[in-house]
Order: structure tokens, then C-alpha cells, then sequence
């Protein structure tokens, strides 16, 4: 028997070591990949932990440190990790959790889990990507310490103290060997942790910046409502936060919403505090709940009269930022991005207890009700107006794509996958890119001035606009209810504006008209931003193009002869001649292109409604805080 015993014991340790050594080898597969993206998916794996045992009722304090010497502390006060012995492997609970692949899931069962499906790969992925971690637990009046290298537990678990504290501490430092880059971005992590403190509300999360001093403390007894504060802080708002929360047989149910004069609606949905980019049921029973009891309410109220006069879906969400957060035992993430709630019972679940509070909170605030009610009517009337032109605009073929507008240069391909479109600001660029293209693949369509701020204006206004519709027939896909990403003819379509501040501008509003009414292309990854160099070094025979000062330096300095240096500076995509923008910018074999994601639909639709929305105040400050980084702003 002990030989048996000693037997299964040797085959799990090797399947251990198996386990850890297969997340260094293929890391991608455990956390998407190994840029900073990747890097950052382990500072979330550490803090969702945390999170956890907060929604757990265990923990009021959460503290994350980026440090100075490159690694990442948190810090919580929840019942810490356990630390006692299992009787089989002889190892401890923690050395468990932080050694053996999915092993995090098999303890410390109940409560809700943030570790339900998109992250979740549990401390011990971080570990086997890290150089060093290092683990306390602070529990029954004991400091327990473990450090571990590359996913192996150095030394034993020791007690290095006393403490009257309770809770878990760990720090890592991702492993040089596996990403490209460690160093952690502080940006990144404040966004996410205001996130995720909304969404936990009554926890106190601080953050701290080591490297610069910089620190922040959120705590949010509102929770979601006040995050729709936050979300509407340059809005115009109607009425006020409408709030309810729920605890049901299928979870936690969670809504706060409110109306505002804007033109577009702003809704996030949440499962276990991961981001449900694709909805789902939660959304689904939000939003037939607030059509229904909003229709019901007016025709109550005697607001809607005729028979026929209802108000849609689409009515009753224009101008309206809202939350959906539930919380449930064992969510089921669907779709390709994981990014959809399944569980059909959360629809009905949330369609009872939202149609409820609605109901009630427009029976008690009549003036705020007929607002609403008054805002829904005045979208239904546009967007009939809106429907009428559009409907004249398509008669008249406008948006035909037999009637391919004449400025653009067409390329000769029909194939869409290998075609590209170049969408060039300025006539005298648009000529260069014309000459220099390779135009069996390339087709470039120069705007010309400035193009519609669609932030501010409906479709039918939109479609009235020569350069925004000289775009969308050249893309084919059409826009609003038409629109359909299979015909894309072009499966890049690449945004080339010169690097200053109009060039940024322009870049912006066409980003907004992407965002707004072609978000498929940019989630599909069909949009990319050109990226011109700003300098060519020259020496002799030597050139180089650089794409930033500090390249520029760099390049200088290798340039070591005494031989004259020659720094050219372009003002503009103008000044290269064709050769030159074919060779820095246009050729795919040697060019660098930014493929434009939406990594937060939450922070680019604040940006958006920042930089072009109708509150000018922001704006100002949006810009003069961020004036350095607007050329690179990055959605
Ligand atoms: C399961 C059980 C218990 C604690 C935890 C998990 C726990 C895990 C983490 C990860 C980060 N901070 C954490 N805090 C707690 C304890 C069960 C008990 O003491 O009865």
C-alpha cells in the first residue's frame, strides 16, 4: 500500500510539473498572449482573487502596489489563504493553489466567483509566469511566507512573524523570459480598478504607484449607481439615477440607469464583474422590460393616445446610460470572445425585477416620468424623419454601389480580403498615395477639409455629408439598418493622416464615425491607423525612417563615422514624394500599421463623448490634460 501510496504520489508530481511547464511553454493559451495586454491579465488574476473573497463578504480592503523594483503587491484583509497541511501530498493549501494548475477552484467553494469565465486561470498561471513571487498569509496571529521561482516553491512554508492582521499579500515579477515587456502600465490598472470597485460596492480598493507617488483610494457605497454618475459627469441628465437591486433564487440582480439629452445610448452588462461585451440574457430582459414598462406607462398616463403610437426598443434607449450587473453561481460565457451571458434565467430574472422598480419609480416621480417619456417621443419623431431622408438618399441611389464616388482611385483587385483602402486627408497626399500605391491591392480615397462630427448629429444628417458618404459607398457595407459588414470590399481600411494635431483631429472624427455607427468593422479589426515616420536620417548612402525622437536619437548614435548626418523632418504626408510614401508607409512588406481595437468600450465611449460631444468644458480639460498624448490617442 505505502508503495502504491508513494506511486500516485511521484505520477502527481510529475503531472504538476507537467501542468506549470506547459503554461510557460504556451503561455498565449493561458492569457491571451505575451504583450502588455498579457502582462496586465496577471495583475487582473491577482486582484480578481481578492475581489473574490470581498463578494465573498470577507474582505473591506483591497491595496495594489506597482513597485519600484518592477514587481506588483495586493494586499487584502479577507481570511487569507489557507495554510494547512493536505494529508495526502503533505503540501499546504497555498503552495497548492500557487503550484498546481487549476487547482484554485477546488477550495474555499460558495459565493460568487469573478473567476467564472473569461480570466480564472488561477495564481498558480501567475506564478509559472513570474520570476519570483512571493506569498503572506496573515492568519491566526502568524505571518506565513513562501517564495517561489518560475512556478516552483523554493523553500517550505515558514512563520517569519506575528501579526494581528488577517488576510493574504502577494507580490510578483513577471518573467522577463516570457513577455515582451514588464513594465506595468498605471493607467491601465487605475481604469480597471475603478471598474471593478463600482462594481463591489462598500470595498475599499487603494492603488498606489511607487515609481511616481501617484495613489488613489476608491470606495463607492452607490456602487453601479454611482458609476452612472461617473458615466454621465458630461451629460446633460433627465431626472435622476434609477436604482434597484435584488437578491432572487438566480443571483444577484443589479440595475441603475438614467436618461440624458444625448443621442446615443451607453449601456454596459456585467456577470460576476467580468465585462459581458456581447450582452446577453441579463440584457436581453433589461431591455424588453424598459420598453414594455415605459409603453405601458404612457399609455397609463395618457402621453401615448393612438392606438398605433408605441414607442420601440430603439426609442426608449436613445440618450440612456445604464448598468446591468448580476452576480450568479455558475455563469455560463458563450460566444467566440466569451464576452455573452447564457444562462437563460437571468432574462426573466431580470425582466421581473427591472419592469417592477421601473414601473414603481415612474408611478412615484410623475414630472421625471413625462421627461423621459417626452425624450422617447422626440427620438421616435427623428428617427422617423431620420428614416424618411434616409429612404430619399437611397432612392436617389446615392448609396448604390454601382455609383463608386470619383474621387476615389479604385484598385483593380475584387478580391476584399487582400484589398485596402487608404483614407487620406488632403488632395496633394491623396496624389502621392495615388502614384506611389501598388494599385492591383491599394485603393485611396482623399478627404478633403474637415468630415462631419457625427457626435453631434443624426443619420439623416450624417448620410447628407459628401465625404462621409463618399466612405461609406466606397466601402459598400451601407450604414444603420442596411448595413452589412459582407460587403466590406476592402478587408483593411487604413486611416492616413499627417502626425500633428489636425491630422489627429481628423483622425479622431473618423474614428468617431467608425465607432458609432461602424462598430462591427472595428471589433472584426478591419481598421488600422498608418503610421508615416516623422524623420529620415541620412548618411551617405545610408537612410533610415523613424517613427519617433527617441528613434531618431538612437539612430544618430549608430550612425558613429564623422560623416554628415541629414535629419529631414516632415511637416506632412505631403511632402514625401510617391516612392517615399510607398516605401515608409504604404508597403506591406515593410510598413508598420495600428490595428485599432476596442479594448474598453467604456473608456473610448468617454473619450468620444469627451472630445466630441456638445459639453464644451471637458473638452478643454480633456485636452489640456492630455495634450501630449492626443496624437496617440488610442480607442
Ligand atoms: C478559500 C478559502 C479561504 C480563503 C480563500 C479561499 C482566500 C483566497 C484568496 C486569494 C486572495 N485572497 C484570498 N483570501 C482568501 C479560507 C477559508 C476559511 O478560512 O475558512
Amino acid at each position: 500500500m505505502a508503495d502504491s501510496v508513494t506511486q500516485e504520489y511521484g505520477a502527481d508530481q510529475i503531472q504538476v510539473l507537467e501542468g506549470l511547464s506547459a503554461v510557460r511553454k504556451r503561455p498565449g493559451m493561458y492569457i491571451g498572449s505575451t504583450d502588455v495586454k498579457g502582462l496586465h491579465h496577471l495583475v487582473w488574476e491577482i486582484i480578481d482573487n481578492s475581489i473574490d473573497e470581498a463578494m465573498a463578504g470577507f474582505c473591506t480592503n483591497i491595496d495594489v502596489t506597482v513597485n519600484k523594483d518592477g514587481s506588483l503587491s495586493v494586499e487584502d484583509n479577507g481570511r487569507g489563504i489557507p495554510v494547512d497541511k493536505h494529508k495526502k501530498t503533505g503540501k499546504s493549501a497555498l503552495e497548492t493553489v500557487m503550484t498546481v494548475l487549476h487547482a484554485g477552484g477546488k477550495f474555499g467553494g460558495g459565493g460568487y466567483k469573478v473567476s467564472g469565465g473569461l480570466h480564472g486561470v488561477g495564481v498558480s498561471v501567475v506564478n509559472a509566469l513570474s520570476r519570483k513571487v512571493l506569498a503572506e498569509v496573515y492568519r491566526d496571529g502568524k505571518i506565513y511566507y513562501q517564495e517561489y521561482h518560475r512556478g516552483d516553491a523554493g523553500d517550505e512554508l515558514k512563520v517569519k512573524g506575528t501579526t494581528r492582521k488577517r488576510g493574504t499579500k502577494i507580490t510578483f515579477y513577471p518573467d522577463e523570459e516570457i513577455f515582451d515587456e514588464v513594465v506595468f502600465d498605471f493607467p491601465t490598472i487605475l481604469n480597471r480598478i475603478r471598474q471593478q470597485s463600482y462594481l463591489t460596492k462598500g470595498v475599499t480598493i487603494r492603488v498606489k504607484d511607487e515609481r511616481t507617488g501617484e495613489k488613489y483610494a476608491f470606495y463607492f457605497e452607490g456602487g453601479i449607481k454611482s458609476y452612472v454618475q461617473h458615466l454621465n459627469r458630461n451629460k446633460e441628465a433627465i431626472g435622476g439615477v434609477i436604482y434597484v437591486e435584488k437578491d432572487t433564487e438566480e443571483g444577484l440582480i443589479e440595475v441603475a440607469l438614467q436618461y440624458t439629452t444625448a443621442y446615443q445610448e451607453s449601456i454596459f452588462t456585467f456577470a460576476n464583474n467580468i465585462n459581458t461585451i456581447d450582452g446577453g440574457s441579463h440584457l436581453t430582459g433589461f431591455k424588453s422590460a424598459l420598453t414594455r414598462t415605459i409603453n405601458s406607462y404612457a399609455r397609463k398616463a395618457e402621453i401615448l393616445k393612438g392606438k398605433d403610437d408605441n414607442l420601440t426598443a430603439d426609442d426608449v434607449r436613445e440618450g440612456l446610460t445604464a448598468i446591468i450587473s448580476v452576480k450568479l453561481a455558475e455563469p455560463q460565457f458563450e460566444g467566440q470572445t466569451k464576452g455573452k451571458l447564457g444562462n437563460a434565467e437571468m432574462r426573466t430574472a431580470v425582466e421581473t425585477v427591472f419592469n417592477e422598480a421601473l414601473a414603481q419609480h415612474l408611478e412615484e416621480n410623475p414630472n421625471e416620468a413625462r421627461a423621459i417619456i417626452g425624450k422617447c417621443h422626440l427620438a421616435a419623431r427623428a428617427r422617423l424623419a431620420a428614416r424618411a431622408a434616409r429612404d430619399t438618399v437611397i432612392r436617389k441611389g446615392a448609396l448604390e454601389g454601382m455609383t463608386l464616388p470619383g474621387k476615389l482611385a479604385d484598385c483593380s483587385s475584387k478580391i476584399p480580403e487582400e484589398s485596402e483602402l487608404f483614407i487620406v486627408e488632403g488632395d496633394s497626399a491623396g496624389g502621392s498615395a495615388k502614384q506611389g500605391r501598388d494599385r492591383h491591392i491599394q485603393a485611396i480615397l482623399p478627404l478633403r477639409g474637415k468630415i462631419l462630427n457625427v457626435e453631434q448629429a443624426r443619420l439623416d444628417r450624417i448620410l447628407a455629408n459628401n465625404e462621409v458618404k463618399n466612405l461609406v459607398i466606397a466601402m459598400g457595407v451601407g450604414i444603420g439598418d442596411s448595413f452589412n459588414i459582407d460587403k466590406l470590399r476592402y478587408h483593411k481600411v487604413v486611416i492616413m493622416t499627417d502626425a500633428d494635431v489636425d491630422g489627429a483631429h481628423i483622425r479622431t472624427l473618423i474614428l468617431t464615425l467608425f465607432y458609432r455607427y461602424f462598430r462591427d468593422l472595428l471589433e472584426a479589426g478591419h481598421i488600422y491607423i498608418a503610421q508615416p515616420p516623422l524623420y529620415k536620417v541620412s548618411q551617405g548612402k545610408k537612410k533610415s525612417y523613424c517613427f519617433s525622437d527617441a528613434e531618431r536619437d538612437k539612430v544618430i548614435k549608430s550612425y558613429k563615422s564623422d560623416q554628415k548626418v541629414t535629419i529631414q523632418r516632415y511637416k506632412g504626408l505631403g511632402e514625401m514624394n510617391p516612392d517615399q510614401l510607398w516605401e515608409t508607409t504604404m508597403d506591406p512588406e515593410s510598413r508598420m500599421m495600428l490595428r485599432v481595437t476596442i479594448e474598453d468600450a467604456e473608456r473610448s465611449d468617454q473619450v468620444f463623448t469627451t472630445l466630441m460631444g456638445s459639453e464644451v468644458l471637458p473638452r478643454k480639460k480633456f485636452i489640456q490634460a492630455y495634450a501630449k498624448k492626443v496624437q496617440n490617442l488610442d480607442i
